[in-house]
């Protein structure tokens, strides 16, 4: 097995576990990661998915042994497979968070940007080095990286396939917070039971706006987000919190139903 899995208190830690090639994504580790995510998806007792990998470590990107003989055929297949893996995580119900621990690099970089929230330990060192390889970022990078740190930022990344440590990743945006190496994960835990604890229907609309408002103009994405604010008003949820609420208490575990 080259990724693990393990549930606890409706929290599911994804560890991409190739400690010996720095966790570099072939076909294998690809293809365990997508029945993972479905495995989390189709779980009604997982709200949040943490992902993060085993050793030095994140995801020193595609496995560059087996890509470098591929076909055009072949690498137009691993980049739509590679695709569909990271868009399951961007378009899951469920938000997901990053533990960057190590090297996010090339496709590592790509699948913590797919991610919604992204931590770092202090010794994550995050980089495109693409360019350098003769390739495009082939996983998303020229499409995720402009939107969640900038054009200006993102094309410099890309085209000087620089690596930058966590506190500059931390600057530009790239990542929320930045923790001790050996705390990154209790803050990874701390974080995702934050968000375990609302409302999870209320989460996932709130995720489902975000993504479709930043896909689209203003007006189309209030449009979105009124159609999530009315979907909760059909929910147990809004109903126990409001009333808990006006009752001056609070729900003391919501049903997310
Ligand atoms: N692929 C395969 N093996 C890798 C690897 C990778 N990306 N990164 C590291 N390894 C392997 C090394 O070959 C080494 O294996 P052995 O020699 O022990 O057998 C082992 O992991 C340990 O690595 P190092 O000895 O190099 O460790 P160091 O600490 O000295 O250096 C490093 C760490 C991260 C600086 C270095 O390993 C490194 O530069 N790695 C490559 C990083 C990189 O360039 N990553 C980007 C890959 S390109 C597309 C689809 C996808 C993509 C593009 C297009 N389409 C189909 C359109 C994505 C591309 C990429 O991700």
């Amino acid at each position: 097995m080259n990724v693990s899995y393990e549930v606890t208190d409706h929290i599911a830690v994804i560890s991409i576990n190739r400690p010996e090639a720095l966790n570099a994504l072939n076909i294998d580790v690809l293809t365990e990661l997508e029945q993972l995510l479905s495995k989390a998806d189709n779980d009604n007792d997982v709200y949040v998915l943490i992902i993060t990998g085993i050793g030095k470590a994140f995801v020193a990107g595609a496995d560059i042994q087996q890509m470098q003989n591929l076909s055009p055929v072949e690498a137009k297949a691993f980049g739509e497979f590679g695709n569909l893996v990271f868009r399951k995580i961007e378009t899951s119900a469920k938000p997901s968070i990053a533990a960057v621990n190590g090297y996010a690099l090339g496709g590592g970089c790509e699948l913590a940007m797919a991610c919604d929230i992204r931590l770092a330990g202090t010794k994550a060192k995050f980089g495109q080095p693409e360019v350098g390889l003769g390739i495009t970022p082939g996983f998303g990078g020229t499409q995720r990286m402009p939107r969640i740190v900038g054009l200006s930022k993102a094309k410099e990344l890309i085209f000087t396939a620089e690596t930058i440590g966590a506190e500059e990743a931390l600057r530009i945006g790239l990542v929320s917070k930045v923790t001790a190496d050996d705390e990154l994960m209790n803050a990874a835990f701390e974080l995702a039971n934050k968000i375990a604890k609302n409302a999870q229907i209320a989460v996932r609309q709130s995720k489902a706006a975000i993504n479709a408002g930043m896909q689209s103009d203003i007006v189309t994405g209030l449009a979105f987000e009124a159609q999530a604010f009315a979907a909760c008003f059909s929910t147990e949820d809004q109903k126990d919190a409001m009333t808990a609420f006006v009752n001056k208490s609070k729900v003391s575990a919501f049903k997310n139903k």
